[in-house]
């Protein structure tokens, strides 16, 4: 058996990575998140890379957490590094060019909703509890989740769920926005599959300017990102995929791509 903390299974491109530290509900420890950067620093290189897919391993939980065991008796100085190598790995996994998607299995909580927030899409079991209970810790959220949440859910629900700590099941995290899409555990499988050959059979170019587009421009005042838009936009049709997207739909065929 492997020990590895992160599982990497590569499908022509589509890559899932499945954090494997069941019997801590996959808790974020220092080594969880030193594999996590190694692999994404090896990911972000690959010019055949279409998708990312994260999971936690098990059936109860995506992530649950930063591993309080191992955070309880850092110093300040400690905790700020601790915290300042995890947000620079989530950012690289933010900023990998093709879309990401947090398969969320189980508890969604602190660290691991951070994770979530970090990826473009997150789709959940009916049954993920989300929440950021630092302050019931005594301590706030340090991967990102202050700043993340209200950009996803706006800053009254953000500030709602971080100063309370209180935990939201799967339907309240798809009404305000948290996640994409809801269904029951034994369904994540096939949809994950679905999406694989969906997001694998676009033209890698167009979704990798597409998420540029909206990431990049987010940043950024409205006629900036416009003009963004309009430079990736010209982009497309300088490669060969625009030439096949539009004489597949002339020639009535499905495009090659
Ligand atoms: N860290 C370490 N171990 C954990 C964590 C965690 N976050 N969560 C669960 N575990 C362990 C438990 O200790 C237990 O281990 P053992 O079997 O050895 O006793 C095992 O996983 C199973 O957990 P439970 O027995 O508690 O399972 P339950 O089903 O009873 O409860 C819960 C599940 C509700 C998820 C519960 O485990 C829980 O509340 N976990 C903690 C959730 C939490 O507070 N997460 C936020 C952590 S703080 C954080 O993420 C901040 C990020 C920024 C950090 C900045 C760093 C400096």
């Amino acid at each position: 058996m492997s020990d590895k903390l992160i599982e990497v299974v590569d499908n022509a491109g589509v890559v899932r990575l499945t954090i494997t530290r069941p019997k801590a509900l996959n808790a974020l420890n220092s080594a969880v998140l030193g594999e996590l950067e190694h692999v994404l620093v090896e990911l972000e290189g690959r010019d055949d890379l279409r998708a990312v897919l994260i999971t936690g391993a098990g059936e109860k939980s995506f992530v649950a957490g930063a591993d309080i065991a191992e955070m309880r008796d850092k110093t300040p100085e400690q905790a700020r590094d601790f915290a300042r190598a995890a947000l620079a790995t989530f950012k690289r996994l933010e900023t990998l060019p093709v879309p990401t998607v947090a398969l969320v299995n189980g508890f969604c909580l602190g660290g691991g909703c951070e994770l979530a927030l970090a990826c473009d899409w997150a789709v959940a079991s009916d049954n993920a509890v989300f929440g950021q209970p630092e302050v019931l810790l005594g301590v706030i959220p340090g991967f990102g989740g202050t700043q993340r949440l209200p950009r996803r859910v706006g800053p009254a629900m953000a500030l709602d769920l971080c100063t309370t700590g209180r935990k939201i099941d799967a339907a309240e995290a798809l009404r305000i926005g948290l996640v994409n899409r809801v269904m029951a555990q034994s369904e994540l499988e096939a949809y994950a599959e679905e999406l694989t050959k969906q997001l694998g059979g676009n033209g890698p170019q167009s979704v990798r300017a597409a998420k540029q587009a909206i990431h990049d421009g987010m940043d950024q005042d409205l006629d900036s990102a416009l003009a963004l838009e309009n430079a990736l936009f010209a982009f497309c049709f300088a490669g060969d995929e625009q030439t096949e997207g539009m004489s597949a739909f002339v020639e009535k065929r499905k495009p090659n791509f």
